[in-house]
């Protein structure tokens, strides 16, 4: 059934709501859950539902993405299977950049043409899921849709956030509002049933996860050449003229585009039983093999951690954190809400008496230091003796090595924060 789909990532515009994780890199690149990067969640949700071909559309082709999928995705010659990604480039015909989603798509669409395919399976790049599209596609092909919207329920107080729609009896988009005003909510609930409209679940959502048939993709994008977005332009399109089925899906989805979400998803990993399940085979969240030894822990009392390979601890207490590959943690140190993303590499133990002769803080975070409500990016350097507090009381702002949103200290990648730092 999937044989016939493309699958097509949307990785991404300027990125600047996940500032400054994506200063140097793309948003696919950001790494999430201490191994792998963003982009491997729409990946293996496709891999996962037998859709072998994919196109990732970016912003900029920074070189850590381009390793990444390089070096994760590999498929026998033999089976047509692929990941590729294509950045925006200037053509004579192009000179800007993507400028929105449908853009990237239409702007693209002369790599997608040279590939077979039937549908058009649109995926936003900065989800948080598991679900299995197959589903969706029999859903499409059997009700004859000529576009399908994966919707989700959810509260008043979200919906403001999404593109809000209504569906007739056979599920079949009749009206469709992207990011409707509070008041104007009042005309768009819908019969989710019950046990979503017990948890107040009273407005269908698109996910922004969207299933194309080939010829209406070429045609609405190429008809319209100026409509850029597909919540804002192309749906409201697409529903007034053509077939759009509502695909209603009431697992476990979150969006990760901002700092606050971002971090919070990464902290629901150490969850008793996290939302979003890593141990469920099959549903596996496939990345970037590293060959790296196994963690060591010295001393240090575990509650709630998620521990990466690779990792070198001695702090004290590592509590409700996630703790990234290579990560270094020196003694008597805490960290406490806090997701520290690791490094890229480790010092040689002649590296490291060097610099700390030059008492230069080494990669990692060093002794009796206090990481709370923070999320410390790749190769940080973090001294001795400093004291990282987030919370309420900081106010949001950009300083040169670290940005506090709603309360989270993010330090920024490659940071030196000297021997006794407070923020
Ligand atoms: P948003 O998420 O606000 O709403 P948008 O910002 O357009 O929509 O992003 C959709 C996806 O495309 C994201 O993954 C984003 O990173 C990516 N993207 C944005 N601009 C891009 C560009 N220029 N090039 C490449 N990728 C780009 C959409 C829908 C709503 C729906 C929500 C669900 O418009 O109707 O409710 O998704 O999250
Ligand atoms: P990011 O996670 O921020 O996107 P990159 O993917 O660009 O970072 O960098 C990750 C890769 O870069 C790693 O695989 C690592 O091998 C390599 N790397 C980065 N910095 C160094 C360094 N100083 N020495 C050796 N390798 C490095």
């Amino acid at each position: 059934m999937t044989d016939n789909v493309l699958g097509v990532i949307l990785g991404g515009g300027q990125g600047s709501r996940l500032a400054p994780l994506t200063q140097t890199r793309s948003k696919p690149a950001v790494p999430i859950g201490g191994k792998y990067r963003l982009v491997d969640i729409p990946i293996s949700n496709c891999l996962n539902s037998g859709i072998h071909r994919m196109f990732v559309l970016t912003q900029f082709n920074s070189a850590s993405l381009n390793k990444h999928i390089k070096n994760t995705y590999h498929f026998s010659h033999f089976s047509g299977a692929f990941v590729d990604i294509l950045a925006a480039e200037q053509t004579p015909d192009n000179p800007t950049w993507f400028q929105g989603t449908a853009d990237a798509v239409r702007q693209t669409m002369h790599h997608l043409l040279n590939h077979e395919f039937q549908y058009a399976l649109i995926l936003s790049g900065d989800q948080l899921y598991q679900m299995d599209f197959n589903k969706m596609v029999q859903e499409h092909i059997s009700k004859g849709a000529e576009v399908s919207i994966a919707t989700i329920p959810v509260t008043a107080k979200d919906a403001t956030d999404f593109g809000i729609l209504k569906v007739n009896e056979e599920s079949f988009i009749t009206s469709f509002i992207e990011k409707p005003a509070a008041e104007l909510l009042v005309d768009w609930s819908s019969d989710t049933g019950p046990e979503m409209q017990a948890e107040n679940r009273n407005y269908l959502a698109s996910m922004g996860i969207y299933i194309f048939n080939r010829d209406l993709l070429i045609k609405i994008l190429l008809d319209n050449p100026d409509e850029k977005d597909f919540g804002k332009e192309i749906i409201p399109r697409a529903m007034a003229h053509n077939k759009v089925l509502s695909f209603q899906y009431e697992g476990y989805w979150t969006d990760i585009g901002t700092i606050a979400s971002f971090f919070e998803a990464n902290l629901g990993l150490t969850d008793d039983i996290p939302k979003f399940d890593l141990f469920d085979s099959h549903q596996s969240i496939f990345t970037r093999p590293r060959m790296l030894p196994p963690s060591k822990i010295l001393g240090t009392t575990l509650n709630k951690a998620v521990i990466a390979e690779g990792c070198i601890l001695q702090a004290s207490e590592i509590k409700h954190a996630v703790i990234g590959v290579r990560s270094r943690i020196g003694v008597d140190t805490v960290v406490e809400n806090a997701y520290i993303m690791g490094s890229d590499r480790y010092q040689t133990l002649q590296e490291i008496e060097e610099e700390n002769e030059k008492e230069k803080p080494l990669i990692g975070i060093g002794k009796r230091c206090r990481i709370v409500n923070a999320l410390v990016d790749k190769n940080c350097r973090i001294g001795n003796d400093v004291k990282i507090i987030g919370g309420d009381h900081l106010p949001d702002g950009d300083h040169q090595l670290y940005t506090v949103r709603d309360g989270i200290v993010v330090v920024k990648k490659g940071a030196v924060i000297p021997n006794g730092t407070v923020i």
